[in-house]
């Protein structure tokens, strides 16, 4: 466990969401929902299991795995697509690769000073999701 991004993250920034909604095929009235809502990361980092939590007041999100194999998600409620999902650590990020009907898929975690970092991609679309620890 190269470090602990436990805890319970607020959203703070949020660059380029609508492009990744958009190449997600998310339709414009969930996107204008979806915008502007507070998210809320909640991680459980427990050695090699891990649970997050995307929680808004609209729709709330959840995985559960075991670092280093790959599952079935189901991003019900996102854009109910499936995939075969992996997540790895390389150094002290924490790295996801989603494959699907949607080429270079995935998204990766990590740390700087005080705040948690997110980069969703998709094709050729990075989100940057920046959170700070909830007080
Ligand atoms: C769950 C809160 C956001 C609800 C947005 C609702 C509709 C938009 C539909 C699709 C947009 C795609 C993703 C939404 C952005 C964040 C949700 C979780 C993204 C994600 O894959 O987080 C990973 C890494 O922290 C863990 O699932």
């Amino acid at each position: 466990m190269p470090v602990d991004l436990s805890g319970t993250w607020v959203l703070e920034t949020n660059d380029n969401f609508e492009e990744y909604m958009k190449i997600l095929n998310i339709d414009l009235v969930t996107r204008k929902i979806a915008a502007h809502l507070s998210q809320t990361k909640i991680i459980i980092q427990d050695e090699d299991k891990l649970t997050i939590k995307t929680l808004s007041t609209f729709r709330n999100y959840e995985i559960s795995l075991t670092i280093g194999e790959e599952f079935d998600e189901y991003t019900k409620g996102l854009d109910s697509r499936m995939l075969k999902t992996r997540v790895s650590w390389e150094g002290d990020a924490l790295v996801c690769t989603q494959k699907g009907e949607k080429a270079n898929r995935g998204w990766r975690h990590w740390l700087e000073g005080d705040k948690l970092h997110l980069e969703l991609y998709c094709e050729d679309v990075v989100c940057h999701q920046v959170f700070t620890r909830k007080q």
